[in-house]
Parts: C-alpha cells; sequence; structure tokens
C-alpha cells in the first residue's frame, strides 16, 4: 500500500518543503492554519492548539487515506517579527509557544498512535530548532518550547519501540522562511545569523526536508529516540 504522511505547518516553510518532498512517492495530507489547496495534496485547514480542528482533520484523513504511516509535527511559531529578551517580553508570548510548538504535536500524535498500533508500524518526527541545542536570548519562551518538542519524542520513542513505532526529532538551523524574513532581509540582521553559521549561509527549507524524507524512509530503521541536528557545524563550536 502506498505510504500516507501527514505533515502540519505544511503551507509554508520547511512543512511546504517537506510536502513536496514526500508527495513523490507519498499520499500526503497537509494541515495548516492557513488554506493552501495544492494539486496532489490533500490540504486541510486546522489549528494544531485547537483539539476539535485536529480532530476534524484526522477523520478526513482517515476517510480519504485509510491510514497515516509518517507524522510530521512541523507546525511551530516564533511569535512574529519582533523578538526581545526576556525581561521585554510578555508572559502571552510563551502561551503562545506553549500552545503550539508544545501542545500541538500531542493531539495529532494521540490521533495517529492507536492506527498505528494496531498495523504495527510507523514514524513520528518533530520538526523542533537548534534553539533546543543552544540559546536563542531573544527567542526565550521559544527556546524553552523547542527543548520541550524534543523532549516529547522519547517516551513516545521508549513506549512504542516494541510496537515497530519510531519517534525522532529534527532540529534545523536558520532557515529563510515566510516566518524568518523579518530578520534575515535585514543585512545586519542576516549578516549576525550568518557569522553563527560555519557555513556562512543559511538553509533552505528543501535541505531540512530531504532529511525528514531520509528519516521518514525505512532506511533507518534502528534509530528511535533520536535528534538530528542540521546546522552545519553551529552546535559543533
Ligand atoms: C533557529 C531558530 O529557531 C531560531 S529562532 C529565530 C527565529 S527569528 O527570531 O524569527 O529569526
Amino acid at each position: 500500500t502506498t505510504r500516507v504522511a501527514v505533515v502540519t505547518g505544511a503551507a509554508s516553510g520547511i512543512g511546504a518543503a517537506t510536502v513536496a518532498r514526500l508527495a513523490a512517492d507519498s499520499l500526503v495530507a497537509g494541515i495548516d492554519v492557513v488554506a493552501s489547496p495544492r494539486a496532489g495534496v490533500l490540504d486541510l485547514t486546522a489549528d494544531v492548539s485547537q483539539q476539535p480542528h485536529v480532530d476534524a482533520a484526522f477523520a478526513r484523513i482517515i476517510a480519504d487515506f485509510g491510514h497515516v504511516d509518517v507524522l510530521v509535527n512541523n507546525a511551530g511559531t516564533t511569535g512574529g517579527a519582533h523578538a526581545s529578551l526576556c525581561h521585554d517580553s510578555a508572559v502571552e508570548d510563551s502561551d503562545l509557544m506553549m500552545a503550539v510548538n508544545v501542545r500541538g504535536p500531542f493531539p495529532w500524535a494521540k490521533a495517529v498512535l492507536p492506527a498505528m498500533l494496531a498495523r504495527r508500524s510507523e514514524h513520528i518526527m518533530n520538526v523542533a530548532s537548534i534553539a533546543a541545542q543552544v540559546a536563542f536570548p531573544e527567542r526565550c519562551a521559544r527556546t524553552a518550547s523547542k527543548g520541550a518538542v524534543v523532549a516529547f519524542i522519547r517516551p513516545l520513542a521508549a513506549a512504542y519501540a516494541p510496537a515497530g513505532i519510531r519517534a525522532n526529532a529534527t532540529c534545523p538551523g536558520v532557515v529563510q522562511t515566510p516566518m524568518t524574513h523579518w530578520r534575515l532581509d535585514r543585512e545586519l540582521l542576516r549578516k549576525k545569523v550568518e557569522a553563527r553559521v560555519p557555513l556562512g549561509r543559511v538553509a533552505r527549507a528543501n535541505e531540512f526536508a530531504a532529511a525528514i524524507a531520509v528519516l521518514a524512509g525505512d532506511q533507518l530503521s534502528y534509530i528511535t529516540g533520536h535528534t538530528l541536528v542540521l546546522d552545519v557545524g553551529w552546535t559543533a563550536i
């Protein structure tokens, strides 16, 4: 049977690149808060922080595809086109990070696991960030939330390995997307970021999508509970 993949945060950035990549050999459902209909993709509008949205989207996926093999919890937020140190940030910023980045993957995992258990397969992947590995001082709530995104895959990996279900996280470095253009389109801010990247440039979203696609395949069957850092050495120095 054809592999079925669900990608959240599918309308843009890493999610859109991942949808394009996985669609080459899988049926793909793309979930996003904004509508983004694409040919050949089951694009559904849902807010991952809203349980009824997730339940409705999942029901539609099962109705159309019958099962889910791969879940990519990619939906996430930075908090918008403004970054500030902790003492200058609103506590509500952290509520948004927790609702989308931390809580979002949970109802999706809950939705797909019973069917995955019945099929004794497959794979949950959480897209975190190198913000889970190193400090982004002007994004403290986001940094904390990404730590949680990585931590969440460990109990999944431990509990469901005997059932043949794998759970892994990826930690992408800074990537050019609609969410980061406010920073990367400003010469000085961009140079500051590039100075931290040994390769001297930020990533293209499809460079992360390629890694997610490999992880989602059946080649790496002995990897679970793992955090794959994609940062061309940012955290190595
Ligand atoms: C790599 C990462 O997640 C850093 S968080 C920075 C996002 S933003 O401040 O919008 O450039």
